[in-house]
């Protein structure tokens, strides 16, 4: 792969109408959303749950690519064929999570710092061989009392922007992604100023470290007051907070944003997204990465029954198609209505 490939990628990962389903759940995650359901978390539960999500007739109309986990790249389909093949006949990208988590920040107090660039560079050789096109990586930045520390985002920034470069050297496009967390009673003043300084710092590291903006792709979340604040906004306030920050911090030669749910409701996602879009023109596309904001819905309509597979698959069929729309500004709540 070369430079251009890379650009063209990171392009097509956040093309007009389409998102990224994030299905990178590590063992543990994945174990905590079957659990909620009812099933048991084995390695073939767990490949009959992605491979009801990639065969959904369709979905390829509002999903460009799609995040794996370590385990699911290795997976294939009940005919044999590998998913990152299945995913790329129907002209979805595969990628894969290269981050081993994040852990606890030395020195500092309930802060992470995410790891996993020991031997980074061997393993995204591996991944290129199984057909990975590109990669994420998540730093978590929490708000509290006195954090987040200047420190805990340096090391994050500076991690991710390690893991981009590598990336980028071995052809594969990063999906940076610096997560300020919705947990707290925090409000949405506070979580903009802590999301424009960890933006802030992740594009100077990014700079540092010669990675190309062209062929990345911005994760980030929105800008919300905490879950547990007493005061909560509207989605157009939200929209117009997030939009101002990501203007202020995020450079125009980033082909495009796409941004994480964080643990907002399926629709709430969908709207937050929707009104951003209509705050255009923008100098970037503003595109989704979902994990539970794409998946909830699905999990439940399908709860490990073999029998309840086309009602899982018809679930994330509608949030894809939702979430498409909201890529233009043409999502309205009332599709969900017509759709129950
Ligand atoms: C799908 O979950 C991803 C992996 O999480 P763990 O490492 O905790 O297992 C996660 O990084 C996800 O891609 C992002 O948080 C976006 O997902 P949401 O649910 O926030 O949209």
């Amino acid at each position: 792969m070369t430079g251009l490939d890379i650009v063209a990628n990171a392009a097509k990962m956040v093309a007009p109408g389409r998102g990224i389903l994030a299905a990178d759940e590590s063992t543990g995650t994945i174990q905590k959303r079957l659990d909620g359901i009812g099933v048991e978390s084995t390695e073939d539960n767990r490949r009959a749950y992605r491979q009801l999500l990639f065969t959904t007739a369709g979905a390829e109309a509002h999903i460009s690519g799609v995040i794996l986990f370590d385990e699911t790249l290795r997976q294939a389909a009940d005919d044999g064929t590998p998913f990152s093949k299945l995913l790329l006949d129907k002209d979805i990208l595969p990628g894969i999570k290269v981050d081993k988590g994040a852990k606890d920040l030395a020195g500092s107090l309930g802060e992470k710092v995410t790891e996993g660039l020991d031997g980074l560079r061997e393993r995204l050789a591996e991944y290129v061989d199984l057909g990975a096109t590109f990669t994420k990586w998540r730093a978590v930045i929490d708000i509290g009392a006195g954090i987040p520390s200047r420190y805990c985002i340096e090391a994050n920034a500076h991690a991710l922007a390690r893991y981009a470069a590598l990336s980028q050297e071995a052809g594969l496009v990063p999906i940076v992604e610096p997560e300020v967390l919705m947990d707290g009673d925090h409000d949405i003043e506070r979580c903009r100023e802590v999301t424009e300084e960890t933006l802030q710092v992740t594009f100077d590291q990014l700079a540092n470290q010669r990675v190309l903006l062209e062929g990345m792709v911005l994760k980030p979340n929105m800008v919300l007051p905490g879950k547990k604040c007493a005061s909560q906004n509207s989605v157009e306030e939200v929209a117009e907070m997030t939009v101002k920050t990501l203007r202020r911090r995020v450079p125009a030669a980033v082909p495009g944003i796409a941004f994480l749910s964080g643990g907002q409701s399926e629709e709430e996602a969908t709207a937050h997204l929707n009104a951003m879009n209509g705050l255009g023109p923008l100098p970037w596309e503003l595109s989704f990465s979902y994990g539970r904001a794409l998946q909830a819905s699905a999990l439940q309509a399908w709860g490990g029954k073999a029998d309840a597979v086309a009602a899982g698959q018809a679930a994330f069929a509608h949030r894809a198609k939702m979430n498409g729309l909201a890529r233009s500004g043409d999502y309205q709540a009332d599709m969900e209505r017509d759709a129950a």
